[in-house]
């Protein structure tokens, strides 16, 4: 499936492995010097148009065509290898503007011939070849944000508008003779992605590669895009595409751009691109821009030396001088090398979800509750048109750990595909739901389409299968593919849904093969469902499923190299509908085998699992025996021993307060590993009185539960949202606390300052609990603790560091990908020449990985800090 390059790709390549490429600057910038009237952009052509045309700069290809080839021409003299047609604006939605739609063809060929021709000019000249980069803007509308506050639900415009207004730009600019397709200053991820899909349409439709480079526009300091997606977030939705190149240009200078270039830069195993604007806007600067060539050129010269560039060129505000300092500068330095990025499965909300293979027990929960067929409660929401309320559930699954939420509309009474596009549509209102990646789930594929047109993230498919025959399937795969989303494949065939370990193995390698060697499909983008079939039914042939599911996933893995595995956990335990414990027995003894097998992520109430440690032995034992066919009584003695727990709670046992009996100790600990927050206020007051200073009581009794629940996190026996519950119980803990600790620091006035400690939760990661501990306890031992919270960016934690005069950076994390975050943010200490000692803490670090993998990076003193415990001892040292 590999498509024909081009000659003009292949030098492009080859130029771009050997050297940094130098593009143009603004050409809007340029054309303000000519101060031109309204009668230049009319032209003889649009004497007559009703409209007034001042401003549509791209009109300027038609009307003075000599006016744009001399401003190309002077940025390739300037030592631009690339530059970009006078087309932002050239799609019929931007045109409208000027009831110009019907030129829009005529606008992107001829832009594109203008272009070439100053191209050729200068290889008459030089015999220095240079290249044509179609110029695709973002329009003057959003496909996923609401121009109407009061309407959140409401688009200006539709995937498909796009997608059309994009095929016809891009088409057009190819046939003008563009090298290059860029689409650029992207503000809507979900904008670019329909230009994305387009263009993947006219490769496939020519049978060519075309060079495609991306660029993205980060708007703020925020280091976000307009539509919310973090840089990362936004290279995961949009890597399907395969582009040359990805960057970003606009909004901010280059000061200012830095460390969301430098977060590109390491993520993206491709070439990048940097195109600020020559600083920030200045209304008194002729150019409306302050920066001059010398400070852009210096400044471009530091991102180079850093080893974040293969492309650069000008945005807003540059001109022919700024390129020309910026090839004056760079013409020593090396291209970036290309990193190795770690293989994933690589998903994304408005933040990041990238699942590895080198976690330990790590599950992904898709949170099931918003499902009209799983779920009486949002099917009656959805028909009633409650969806403020189901926007709640939704928020709830996310609030309670579901690392993705499972979306699904399958209701004979229901709109599938108008309920899919409102829901998606206000979900992607809400920044506390949409974070995090969507599962669009339906048997129907039109309404599959209709939400992956809704979606900036990277989504994932809930299902595709091979029910209908090869072909089918394909061209479901190769249409996800273009989307730019992930798919559950479901183990069923022509011959229906396979049940026996032996089928679910057997259609699940074909489909592997299917989709890697006929639709090129990416094994990463691949789960697999073998069917979580219903145990415990009565019927004999239904007594080994579970054996047979779980058996499968751990084939599974092993034959289909990168591909996930995944599960609807709930369809297990349908026979106990109605006896909630029993059901969550079930799930969390099955999740528990079914995880060490190798099951990457369940579909599961993300808030309902039971601790596995937790479960009676006598149900977990009855449990298993069910779960692992053990006997052929195993159903009839779950179902006679389940009697007992029918129609209760499974938040069980909230009645039963035995525990209350016990000694403060374990009441501490059974609080926090339960998180139960009901009573530990009660118990932190004894231990309080117990011990006679509120500090004993973190670092004694509440650090002792906490360490049991560290590891029963850390062997897998605790799932994420239940360590969220322990975190709160934790929290009220230390509030509670917190007044008796100011009174004694009252107290002892004299006690000296010990220094300024700056603490943080490093970015992508949102766990908190040690972090706050810590600060607690360092705050009752005399340093001035300030706290900076969660999701932490490097450049936040490092300016702040530096208005405080922080003695000490501490930064936390819990899980893994925040290691890598620690390392890089190390790079950028060193690299800034700082010397403060660095603490690093949280579940996942350790002490060889500080030792090997950061230490390296930093001159400073760097000391890994096991738990609070011990941090105040390391500091004082
Ligand atoms: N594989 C894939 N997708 C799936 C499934 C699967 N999607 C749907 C389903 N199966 C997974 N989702 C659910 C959601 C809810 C329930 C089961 C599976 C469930 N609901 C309770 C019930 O019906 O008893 C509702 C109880 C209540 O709310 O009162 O069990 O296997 N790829």
């Amino acid at each position: 499936m590999s498509l024909a390059k081009t000659n003009s790709s292949t030098e492009l390549r080859a130029l771009l492995s050997e050297r940094i490429v130098f593009m143009d600057g603004a050409m809007g910038t340029m054309i303000q010097q000519y101060k031109l009237e309204e009668n230049d952009f009319r032209g003889e052509l649009f004497k007559n148009h009703p409209v007034d045309l001042k401003g549509n700069n791209d009109l300027l290809s038609l009307t003075r065509p000599d006016i744009i080839e001399e401003i190309h021409y002077q940025y390739l003299k300037a030592g631009a290898d690339i530059i970009e047609t006078n087309t932002f604006s050239s799609t019929a939605v931007a045109q409208a503007d000027y009831q110009l739609e019907s030129v829009v063809k005529e606008l992107n060929v001829e832009s594109a011939r203008i272009a070439k021709r100053a191209c050729d000019r200068v290889f008459k000249e030089e015999g220095r070849r240079c290249f044509v980069a179609g110029a695709m803007g973002p329009t003057n509308r959003t496909a996923s944000m609401s121009p109407d506050v009061n309407n959140p639900a409401f688009r200006a415009i539709s995937f498909e508008d796009l997608r059309r207004n994009y095929y016809d730009q891009a088409s057009a600019l190819l046939e003008g003779g563009a090298d290059i397709l860029l689409p650029e200053t992207t503000f809507d991820t979900l904008n670019l992605k329909a230009a994305l899909f387009a263009i993947a349409q006219i490769k496939e439709e020519r049978n060519e590669d075309i060079p495609l480079m991306i660029s993205i526009t980060i708007t703020d300091q925020s280091g976000r895009t307009l539509s919310g997606q973090t840089v990362e977030a936004c290279w995961n939705s949009v890597r399907h595409a395969s582009p040359l190149s990805i960057g970003i240009n606009c909004a901010l200078g280059a000061r200012e751009m830095r460390p969301f270039m430098a977060e590109l830069a390491k993520i993206a195993p491709i070439y990048t691109s940097c195109y600020p604007n020559a600083g920030l806007p200045n209304p008194l600067a002729k150019t409306g821009y302050d920066e001059t060539p010398d400070i852009t050129g210096k400044l471009m010269k530091d991102f180079a030396q850093d080893n974040l560039l293969n492309i650069v060129g000008g945005c807003c505000g540059t001109t022919p001088a700024h390129i020309k300092a910026i090839v004056e500068e760079l013409k020593d330095c090396s291209p970036r090398e290309i990193p190795q990025s770690k293989e994933a499965m690589r998903l994304s909300g408005l933040e990041p979800l990238n699942i590895s293979d080198d976690r330990v027990t790590q599950f992904f929960m898709v949170g099931e509750r918003t499902n009209v067929t799983g779920s009486p409660k949002f099917s009656r929401l959805i028909k009633e048109k409650d969806f403020e309320a189901a926007l709640e559930v939704a928020r709830q699954q996310v609030e309670n750990g579901a690392n993705i939420i499972d979306i699904n509309f399958d209701e004979g009474l229901i709109d599938g595909v108008a309920s899919m596009e409102h829901f998606l549509n206000l979900v992607a209102a809400e920044p506390d739901i949409t974070k995090v990646p969507i599962m669009i789930d339906s048997s129907k594929w039109e309404v599959i389409e209709a939400g992956l047109r809704c979606v900036q993230g990277k989504a994932i498919v809930n299902s595709i299968s091979m029910k209908d025959g090869e072909e089918a399937f394909l061209e479901k795969a190769r249409l996800i593919k273009k989307y730019g989303a992930a798919t559950v494949v479901m183990a069923f065939d022509e011959e229906g849904q396979a049940a026996t370990k032996e089928d679910k193995i057997r259609i699940c390698t074909r489909a592997y093969n299917c989709l890697v060697e006929k639709a090129d499909f990416d094994p990463r983008d691949i789960i697999f469902d073998p069917n979580i079939l219903t145990v415990a039914t009565g019927m004999d042939e239904h007594n080994n499923y579970a054996v047979d599911f779980i058996e499968a996933v751990r084939e599974i893995k092993k034959l289909c190299p990168g591909a996930l595995t995944s599960g609807g956990v709930s369809n297990l335990s349908f026979s106990f509908r109605g006896n909630n414990v029993v059901r969550e027995a079930m799930h969390s003894c099955f999740l528990y085998h079914a995880i060490r097998a190798g099951l990457d992520m369940g579909i599961v109430n993300a808030g309902m699992l039971e601790i596995y440690e937790d479960i009676k032995p006598e149900l977990k034992e009855k449990v298993e025996n069910v779960i692992f066919n053990k006997s052929p009584e195993a159903t009839e003695e779950l179902i006679e021993f389940a009697e007992q727990f029918k129609g209760k709670s499974a938040k069980k046992d909230r009645n039963d307060l035995s525990w209350r009996e016990k000694p403060l100790q374990e009441r501490i600990t059974h609080s926090l590993v339960q998180g139960v927050l009901e009573f530990i206020e009660i118990d932190t007051e004894e231990a309080r009185k117990e011990l006679g200073h509120p500090l004993g009581v973190i670092e004694g009794p509440l650090m002792t539960g906490m360490k049991v629940v560290g590891d029963l996190f850390g062997s897998g026996k605790m799932f994420l949202p239940q360590v969220v519950k322990s975190a709160r119980v934790m929290k009220k803990a230390v509030a509670y606390l917190e007044p008796y600790m100011d009174e004694e620091k009252r107290k002892n006035p004299n006690q000296k300052a010990q220094g300024v400690f700056l603490i943080a939760t490093v970015k992508g990661d949102v766990h908190d609990i040690g972090k706050n501990i810590v600060g607690v306890v360092l705050a009752c031992n005399g340093y001035k603790v300030e706290d900076m919270g969660v999701m932490v960016s490097c450049e936040q934690i490092l300016k702040r560091a530096e208005e405080i005069g922080a003695d000490i950076i501490g930064m936390s994390g819990l899980i893994t990908p925040s290691l890598d975050e620690m390392i890089s943010n190390a790079c950028e200490m060193q690299r800034r020449g700082m010397k403060t000692p660095l603490l690093i803490g949280g579940a996942t670090t350790s002490k060889t990985h500080t030792a090997v993998k950061i230490a390296e990076h930093y001159d400073g003193p760097i000391i890994q800090v096991g738990d609070a415990s011990l941090v105040v001892e390391v500091c004082s040292q």
